[in-house]
């Protein structure tokens, strides 16, 4: 086979950039390890910051997201039982946050990519990717057993985590910025009516997050420990567990109900630079990955589609390379941005285990502030809505 831009993983960020290039007359193939139930069967981001929506807009999946995604003026905090502020988007910076999930954004890609023909090829093994470094790389794999060879004229990385692509840069090349932390995100999903709004809760015993898929489907986490085990978590402790860490009259509004979905997330912070090799370019989880506390991560692989998409078509239309070479460099800044928010709302928000009544007392002084300035307020908000493209 032979096609202008390869793309390695068939996740939000791949699908995305597929279907964006499509539309723009580029020729791409997807090529996914796992199923099309696989993929959608993973249960991950839920909120949306605006440049988001409008990226899934322009690129025609919007209507789905227009119709059953939830606007919401920003999300709340609560902390020491009455105290609460709510990361006011709407009135500071004029942009709502859309809760809308990211298994139904899947489910929208893979609908837009099959009505136009896409080449997504699933269920692929031992890809590879060869000779980034000069003017011709090809990507081989197997499928069905089959050895295959897609020659191309560029790569994207967009296989998240635990993907190839990032590897195939040269370790002399390559730098790595990690911070893991010591606890996780014990989620649940459940067929119940959430609460009208999304919070985050600072408690004594722990951080929680009450969030929604739609009316009929709500969306909880609870910090837990690293070595955590779910079978230690059946339903009605997580509820319990979940009340106890919002103040009574939202705990009281809380509607719980059997779990159809339980996972725990690790959390970490982890930045690759450059996100550009040769013909290679990394988007989304393969560069990097934030804690979820800054709901983030989606974010993150949307813009960095946007900026590559944009870039790959001023370089097939145009015929003008520059944003292309800035690729990396451009994503980053904004990376960079979304991995100081998202540290910074995990530090803000969490029980740490080194922490002391000092600690305690700086995340309540700076939430205090965070409640009474409107400038410290302004300044939260710029960001957790999404700094501009
Ligand atoms: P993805 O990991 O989604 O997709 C990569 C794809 O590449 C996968 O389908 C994988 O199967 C495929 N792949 C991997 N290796 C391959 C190979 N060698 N060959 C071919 N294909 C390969 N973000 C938020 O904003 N809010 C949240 O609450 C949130 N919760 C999360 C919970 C969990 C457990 C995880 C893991 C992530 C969470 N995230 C959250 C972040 C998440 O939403 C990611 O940012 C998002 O999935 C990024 O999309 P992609 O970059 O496409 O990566
Ligand atoms: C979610 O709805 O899954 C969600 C919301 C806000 C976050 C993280 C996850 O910060």
């Amino acid at each position: 086979m032979r096609t202008q831009v390869a793309i390695i993983g068939g996740g939000p960020a791949g699908l995305l950039l597929s279907h964006i290039l499509h539309r723009s007359d580029i020729d791409c193939v997807v090529l996914e390890r796992r199923s099309r139930e696989y993929v959608l069967r993973r249960i991950r981001a839920g909120v949306l910051e605006w440049g988001s929506v409008e990226v899934l807009r322009a690129a025609g999946v919007g209507d789905r997201m227009d119709r059953e995604g939830h606007l919401h003026d920003g999300t709340g905090i609560v902390w020491s039982g009455s105290r609460h502020c709510l990361i006011d988007t709407k009135k500071f910076t004029g942009k709502p946050m859309m809760a809308y999930g990211q298994t139904a954004i899947t489910e929208d890609l893979y609908a837009a990519r099959d009505a136009m023909g896409g080449v997504v090829i699933d269920e692929v093994d031992d890809v590879g990717i060869h000779d980034i470094d000069g003017d011709t790389p090809f990507v081989t794999f197997r499928k069905n057993g089959d050895e295959q060879r897609i020659d191309c004229d560029y790569v994207a990385g967009c296989d998240g985590f635990r993907g190839i692509s990032r590897r195939t840069i040269p370790q002399d090349i390559i730098r790595i910025y990690e911070k893991e932390y010591p606890f996780g995100w014990l989620g649940i999903m459940s067929e119940t009516p959430p609460l009208d709004e999304i919070v985050y809760a600072n408690h004594p015993r722990g951080f929680a997050l009450a969030s929604q898929r739609n009316p009929m489907l709500s969306r909880y986490y609870i910090q837990c420990e690293l070595d955590a085990d779910l079978k230690d978590w059946p339903d009605d402790r997580f509820w319990d567990e979940l009340k106890a860490r919002f103040p009574t009259e939202m705990a009281d509004r809380i509607v719980t109900g059997p779990s159809i979905e339980k996972s725990i997330a690790p959390l970490r912070s982890f930045v690759a630079e450059p996100m550009s090799y040769g013909r290679l370019h990394l988007a989304g989880d393969s560069a990097h990955i934030v804690p979820p506390t800054g709901a983030k991560g989606l974010n993150l692989a949307i813009s960095d589609v946007h900026y590559l998409s944009s870039a790959l078509i001023a370089l097939y239309r145009d015929g003008d390379a520059k944003l292309l070479e800035q690729y990396s460099a451009t994503a980053l800044k904004r990376v960079w941005g979304a991995a100081r928010l998202s540290w910074y709302l995990t530090t803000l928000l969490h029980r740490f285990p080194d922490q002391g009544p000092f600690d305690l007392r700086m995340q309540e002084d700076e939430l205090e502030y965070l409640a009474r300035s409107e400038s410290a307020m302004r300044n939260l908000c710029e960001q957790y809505v999404g700094l501009p493209f």
